[in-house]
Parts: structure tokens; sequence; C-alpha cells
């Protein structure tokens, strides 16, 4: 099998990104990224996933995260898509039910190229002093945008945002490596009736 890499990179006068993804990976992540909390997230989207990621995101952050998180979403899920390659092979689809001590997630994933997020969570708090929680629903939205996928995410229950927001990326890491996996059985067939996905 050919090596499921891609490098995407993305420059506009608010944001400055590159992302480096290996599918097939150890879940190391090397991100060079100002904000903490959300350089928290992306070690734990690698982690969990198995993929290794390299990230450089610079942009304007003296605005806010905004801008920084959502585009660095857009590069990631552009990165995974151009990984992907026809999706001959894949599982396409992979799900999980997530703890993160007093908080519950559950999210699924269809990588079958049609954007979609439904995301259902109540977050209020600001984390770490710059990420405001409610920024994962905008960087989970880019991210199903720029890997044409399918994302469903619901919190079922949680007291920490901190929690709730690891919960729902560590939901998704676990999802994600589910569906980009080898079907050993079917591994030159593209999983969709339509015969392509694209
Ligand atoms: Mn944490």
């Amino acid at each position: 099998m050919a090596e499921r890499c891609a490098v995407f990179e993305r420059q506009t006068k608010e944001t400055e990104i590159r992302v480096e993804i290996e599918l097939d990976g150890r879940g190391e992540a090397r991100i060079d990224c100002p904000l903490g909390f959300f350089t928290h997230m992306l070690e734990t989207l690698a982690r969990h996933s198995g993929m290794n990621l390299t990230v450089t995101a610079k942009g304007d952050t003296w605005v806010d995260a905004h801008h920084l998180v959502e585009d660095t979403g857009l590069v990631l899920g552009e990165a995974l898509r151009q990984a992907l390659g026809d999706c001959r092979g894949i599982e396409r689809c992979g799900w999980a039910l997530m703890p993160m001590d007093d908080a519950l997630a559950q999210v699924a994933v269809d990588l079958g190229g049609r954007s979609y997020l439904l995301f259902e969570a109540e977050l209020g708090e600001v984390l770490g002093g710059h990420f405001p929680a409610s920024l994962s629903e905008d960087f989970f939205r880019a991210f199903s945008q720029g890997a044409r996928a399918n994302l469903a995410m619901r919190l079922l229950c949680g007291r920490s945002d901190h929690h709730k927001v690891e919960a729902l990326f560590k939901g998704l890491a676990r999802s994600l490596k589910a569906a980009v996996r080898i079907d050993l059985l079917r591994r030159e067939e593209i999983p969709s009736t339509k015969g392509v996905i694209a």
C-alpha cells in the first residue's frame, strides 16, 4: 500500500497554516501554535487517532483565537482528505463513546465525501484564558468541510468544559482511527455504492 501521507498549506491575511499528516503513524504530534489549550487538543487528536501530525499555525491571535482555530480545522481536514486519496479500502465510518472524567461524548464520522456537522454541546467557559470552549464547534465545522466528512457530535453530559471539549476531540480521534483503517477483506474496493468517493 502506498504511504498515506499529505501536506497541506494555506496562507491568508489572517493566518498561515501548514499541516503534515501520516495516517498510519504512531500518534506523534509536533505542534507549533501559540494557543496552549488548542495545542493540547491537537496533541490529543494525534495521540488517540494514531496519526502523526505536524502542525505550524500562526495568525492574528491578537484579535482572538477564532481565525487560527477555524483555519487550522480547515487545513487539517484538507490534509486528511488528500492523504485518503481515492479512499480505496478504507472502513469509511467510525464512531466512539468517549468518557473524560465527568464528561461523556458521542461521536460518529463518515468520510463519504459530503460535509456536514451535527453538533450538540453546552459550552460556555474560556479555557486557558484564550480559548472559548464554544470555539471547538467552529473547529469541527471547518474540519468537516475540509475533510468532506459527515461529523456528528453530541455531548451527553459533563461539568468541566475542559473535559467536555477534550472528550469531543478524543471521540473524533477514535472515530477517525476506525474510519481510516484498511478493511483487509476489501482493500481494493471503494466503499461506496456510487463506486467513487470524491
Ligand atoms: Mn486535558
